[in-house]
């Protein structure tokens, strides 16, 4: 979900910020040096590895180094918090980028994939400071889940790599702890 046009963060007010302050912290969208893993989910794999692209697209936009990307597979939205907690304490990436599609026609325990799969991707990134960005969708219908994952801008994936870059270089900035 990206921000509607009126609650969308503009551009204008930043010069404004910074002068306003004495430390201004923000990640730029730098990818040289940083490894990113995508964990993805093989349920609803059709969807799944159209956020993949989405995700390639933008990390090699922005200098990730293929050699620096790793995919690693689970089964299910479900099994994804582990992978990504595995990756994280294996200490060979900077972020992890989790993609997965939950669709409740699908299923009659949605709410519980869903619930835990977001729970436990925050608990991960929390526990072991890698950070661990959230792209799995959760929707009511596969055509939702479809126009969520688009060729264009508006991927989920795609938007989930800016996120990981982003978070990425915030946080090896010195005011954070490592
Ligand atoms: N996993 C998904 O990634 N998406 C779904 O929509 C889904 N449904 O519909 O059930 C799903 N189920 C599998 C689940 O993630 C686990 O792999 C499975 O329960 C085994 O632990």
């Amino acid at each position: 979900m990206t921000s509607s046009d009126a609650t969308e963060f503009d551009p204008a007010v930043e010069e404004r910020l910074r002068e306003g302050v004495g430390q201004y912290l923000v990640g730029p969208l730098e990818g040289r040096g940083v490894r990113v893993a995508l964990a993805c989910g093989r349920f609803n794999g059709g969807v799944t590895t159209r956020l993949i692209d989405g995700a390639l697209d933008l990390l090699r936009e922005h200098g990730v180094d293929r050699n620096d990307i790793t995919i690693a597979w689970a089964p299910g939205a479900f099994e994804l918090p582990l992978v990504a907690r595995g990756l994280a304490l294996g200490e060979k990436v900077d972020v992890i980028i989790t993609l997965g599609a939950v669709i409740r026609g699908d299923t009659g325990h949605y709410d519980v994939v869903a619930g835990e799969c977001a729970r436990g991707v925050q608990d991960v990134q929390l526990a072991t400071g890698v950070p661990v960005v959230f792209g799995v969708l959760t929707t009511d219908t596969v055509d939702q889940a479809l126009r969520r994952s688009l060729p264009d801008h508006t991927n989920k994936g795609r938007e989930c790599a800016q996120t990981a870059l982003e978070m990425v270089n915030l946080l090896r900035q010195g005011a954070f702890a490592s």
